[in-house]
């Protein structure tokens, strides 16, 4: 029967070749591309059960997002676009794990769990970023997929938040827009243009964006963007992989961490610049001041921004609709400060990772939740009441948030710059919102970093003993000094993160804690 040739096929095209184990995680499967055909077969796999037990369409991503080139990387995503519930991810790391003879044990132990029918018609799509392994591990999982009967649909290139976009139209039976990527930048330009004649652009406003795309998926997107916005948004794409490589020296996760400009592109003062991450899930902006100094305009700036202005349209609108943000223990001290203080916007912080940020997003109407590095998106569970009161308020959350799972690159650069252009503001009056305290992001190999666990939304920490003590102590040494330390969930690291008065301070202070880490 067609589990056993499934498992016929494993042994055979995409064998296990290494025993070595290895799990899905927060952002799925990731490690270097070499060790992952047999894992993508698998996923295949996986997926044609997925969709039985859905009885819908499910979507295979694979990426490994701002890793180096040569990792890889693969996840599902679940029917309407969100990230597969734990017993799925648990399902996917015994499958991947077990020997090639052992899959037809696993497979039998996933249906009987689920109470799969295995004659339901199984849909799934894919879709790749642009690493040179991305193609032939595209081709392991559709293989995968076709073993169990399934029926592939390959998209060949695109950005993950597409795929997620992609997956849930299908499933909402095209009402919410067309599964395809004529449909899915049509409804952003269309939403970007109503929102920009309807509440005019202030004539401060440039509409130039020099793009840096991590020489990723994300160039080749925003040029067919752009291909739709005429003038009203000029994308200057630079980092488009005809040169670089991807996300060496570029890309979100770059320019946040070492908070420098990417190599890649002529960086001058006036002007506004972006970063995607290597998957385009990921924006971060920054500008170069008139002394030539660099600023980051991180998640925590783009959520302020966004926040604020969402704010004005509820207070305005007179309407009784609660708005709140979600942010991690990365967020900028000041950010914080900034909302709760002055805009009088409650703030809740989660443990690192989207879906917890997605998640506690739904306990507000309007819900903002950004990490500091640029992943992040507005949930709205009341759109249809927006819909009669406030007109774009109900265009933003319908035409550039709704799908977003997961935040999305350039529905969140079209979200920036519509605040932007309605303010007629430059980079720099965004920046002067507030003023980020200073900090420092530090990575410390250890020998086994699920030594340390947290507590409190990961901002202390419960083990090893007097580790969180140490922390404290070191802290109270320096004004405005916060600092939390706490295992990685994507990388084999512990990461320390302090921030302080100046820079000398941010940096002595991860340095120190990095020390008592170690
Ligand atoms: P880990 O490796 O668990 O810190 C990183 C990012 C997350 C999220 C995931 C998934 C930081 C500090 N952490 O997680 O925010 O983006 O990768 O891609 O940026
Ligand atoms: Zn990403």
């Amino acid at each position: 029967d067609a589990i056993k040739r499934a498992a016929a096929i494993a042994q055979d095209k995409h064998p296990r070749v290494k025993d070595q184990i290895i799990t899905y995680g927060t952002a799925g499967f990731r490690t270097r591309a070499d060790d992952l055909d047999h894992v993508m077969y698998r996923m295949g796999l996986l997926a044609v059960l997925a969709s039985q037990s859905r009885k819908a369409t499910i979507g295979v991503m694979i990426t490994a997002s701002h890793n180096p080139e040569e990792d890889n990387g693969v996840k599902l995503i679940d029917k309407l676009g969100e990230m597969m519930p734990l017993e799925w991810e648990n399902y996917a790391t015994q499958l991947v794990n077990t020997s090639d003879k052992g899959i037809p044990a696993v497979i039998k132990s996933i249906v009987e769990a689920e109470k799969i029918d295995l004659n339901v018609k199984a849909k799934v799509f894919i879709a790749r970023d642009t690493r040179p392994s991305s193609l032939s591990l595209s081709q392991a999982v559709l293989q995968g997929v076709q073993a169990l009967d399934g029926h592939p649909f390959d998209f060949g290139l695109l950005t993950t938040p597409q795929l997620h976009y992609m997956v849930c139209c299908e499933n909402t039976n095209k009402n919410y827009g067309e599964p395809t990527e004529d449909g899915y930048f049509g409804k952003l330009a269309a939403a970007f243009l109503k929102l920009q004649t309807e509440s005019g652009v202030k004539r401060a406003y440039s509409p130039k964006v020099n793009v840096d795309a991590a020489n990723g998926v994300g160039a080749s997107k925003a040029r067919q963007l752009q291909n739709m916005l005429g003038s009203l948004l000029q994308l200057n794409i630079s980092n488009d992989g005809t040169q670089g490589k991807l996300n060496y020296r570029c890309g979100a996760d770059y320019v946040k961490v070492q908070q420098c400009a990417p190599d890649g592109l002529a960086i001058e003062n006036g002007m506004r610049y972006a970063s995607f991450d290597g998957d385009a899930d990921r924006v971060v902006y920054f500008y170069l001041d008139n002394d030539n100094k660099f600023h980051l305009l991180d998640g925590d700036k783009i959520a302020t921004l966004v926040a604020a202005y969402l704010q004005e349209l509820v207070t305005g609108s007179g309407l009784n609709l609660n708005l709140g943000l979600v942010q991690t223990a990365y967020a900028n001290g000041s950010s914080t400060n900034f909302l709760t203080q002055k805009m009088k916007v409650p703030v809740a912080c989660v443990p690192t990772g989207v879906k917890y940020l997605h998640h506690k997003a739904q306990e507000f109407d309007i819900g903002v939740y950004f990490e500091a590095n640029g992943h992040g998106t507005v949930r709205s569970l009341n759109i249809q009441y927006c819909k009669i009161y406030l007109y774009h308020l109900h265009t933003i959350l319908e035409h550039f948030c709704k799908l977003q799972t997961v935040g999305d690159a350039i529905s969140d650069l079209l979200l920036v710059e519509t605040i932007l252009a309605y303010r007629g503001w430059s980079a720099v009056d965004w920046d002067n919102m507030y003023t980020d305290l200073p900090n420092r992001q530090l990575k410390i190999k250890v020998k086994d970093r699920t030594v340390v666990q947290t507590t409190d939304a990961e901002r202390r920490v419960t083990s090893p003993p007097g580790l969180q003590e140490e922390i404290d102590r070191l802290v109270s040494q320096y004004k405005n000094g916060r600092s939390f330390v706490r295992p990685s969930g994507t990388e084999d690291v512990v990461r320390v993160y302090a921030e302080a008065e100046t820079q000398e301070y941010a940096d002595r202070l991860a340095c120190e804690v990095g020390q008592v880490v170690y």
